[in-house]
């Protein structure tokens, strides 16, 4: 390997896995369990004619066919299998873990609390921190309860209060088992896709509903992160910002400013209004995009089961870019790969690390690195078939089994943090 520089981490760097409840808890009840059962069908039927081109199209087939594929159900009953699951960071010598808490599950019905719920998240981040994994926690991640949606969801500001409350509410509960808290998970991603390109629920596509909720999301944060550090001034609040890495593919004028502009709508026009609100950049990566006049034609090189271009040391770029424009301490909430096969996972950890410990070594203040994701589990529109897990999980055992790349990543891990 070329140009390999000597892996250093801090000693209190943030080794852990990345999960989201909706994806992995199962028996949710919210407006993407309500959307998968009207859609499931038509998912189905539509299968192969967007996914017949992907290079692993032959050996998920069967299953991308299936409506059941696209309901979330059971998904991995994490919700029942935590601590099982918590043995199994363990295993990995991991000591941070991202989970979120369910709205809808703790506020099934507007204003009433669940009690039940409460103390199961509770009792979990408890867990976590009686086993030394820091918790990291999630308050909006892509799913809400239906009674928000009816109201409009967060296409309204007048609704945003709602998330502020039950923000400061289950941090309160919480206490301080926990320290890190990521507000909204990839803001401008759930904007794009439930309002610009229509393909989640509520499938809008019209510029202001995109624009209004992309805005309302930076607001919900800066309230949320507001209401949160005036419970205790210690919580570290951020967003999870997914970075893509967009660079022209040649010298053409065209290319350079559209993929600056590229940059700055996927980057900057959040961050502009959010980080001066965080303690710290959540920052998720999985992609880089070479631009080519205005299109995107990227290398393909070597690609994820979802046909997704896989050029993991670009983490460097997006680390120092992030680090150049707002100067704020990271930690990576999220990066991995659909590979169901696990042909490419060490390959592509081994190319972060390196990725990182580079960005490190150029002054970038990076505190922890959550692989996403610790588990198989429900990959949204897509429904199951996508395989992003350490631990494979089949579906119809609920088995977990430690694919040979988290083996070998927690041989790294259990290194690294001796090696402090
Ligand atoms: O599964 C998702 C996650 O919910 C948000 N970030 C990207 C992941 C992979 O697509």
């Amino acid at each position: 390997m070329q140009d390999k520089p000597k892996l250093k981490f801090p000693k209190k760097f943030l080794w852990g896995a990345a999960t989201a409840a909706h994806q992995v808890e199962g028996k949710t009840h919210n407006q993407w369990s309500v959307w998968e059962l009207e859609n499931a069908k038509s998912k189905a039927a539509q299968a192969e004619y967007h996914y017949d081109d992907v290079p692993s199209w032959s050996r998920v087939k069967h299953q991308a066919k299936s409506p059941t594929n696209y309901v979330s159900g059971q998904a991995a009953d994490h919700y029942h299998r935590y601590e099982e699951d918590f043995d199994l960071l363990q295993k990995m010598n991991m000591n941070a873990f991202r989970f979120s808490v369910e709205w809808s599950r703790v506020e099934p019905e507007e204003g009433a609390w669940n009690v039940e719920a409460v103390e199961h998240y509770r009792t979990y981040a408890r867990e976590l921190k009686r086993r030394g994994i820091e918790p990291v926690v999630t308050l909006f991640h892509f799913t809400l309860p239906v009674w928000f949606t009816v109201k409009g969801g967060f296409e309204k500001r007048r609704n945003v209060h709602h998330f502020v409350e039950f923000s400061e509410r289950i941090i309160r509960e919480l206490g301080t088992d926990i320290r890190f808290i990521i507000t909204v998970n990839e803001p401008e991603v759930y904007a794009f896709e439930s309002y610009w390109l229509g393909n989640w629920p509520p499938n809008k596509t019209g510029f202001y509903s995109w624009w209004r909720v992309t805005n309302n999301l930076a607001y919900a944060h800066k309230k949320a992160a507001a209401a949160i550090h005036n419970i205790n001034r210690r919580y570290k609040v951020s967003i999870a910002k997914n970075s893509c890495y967009f660079y022209p593919g040649d010298d053409a004028w065209l290319s350079r400013v559209s993929a600056h502009v590229m940059q700055y709508f996927q980057d900057d026009y959040t961050l502009r209004k959010v980080a001066k609100h965080c303690d710290f950049l959540g920052v998720n990566y999985y992609l880089s995009n070479r631009v080519y006049g205005y299109r995107i034609h990227s290398p393909e090189e070597k690609v994820s089961d979802l046909g997704w271009d896989l050029a993991p040391a670009s983490i460097q770029y997006v680390l120092e870019r992030l680090h150049d424009k707002y100067h704020l301490p990271m930690i990576i909430c999220e990066n991995g790969l659909a590979d169901g096969e696990d042909n490419e996972r060490q390959w592509w950890l081994t190319q972060t690390l390196i990725g990182m410990q580079k960005a490190m070594d150029g002054g970038v203040e990076l505190q922890g690195y959550l692989h996403w994701s610790l588990l198989d589990n429900f990959e949204w529109d897509k429904g199951k078939w996508p395989r992003f897990g350490l631990v494979a999980v089949d579906y119809k055992t609920q088995q977990r089994t430690l694919r040979p790349s988290a083996i070998w990543f927690g041989k790294i891990i259990k290194h690294l943090r001796e090696g402090n």
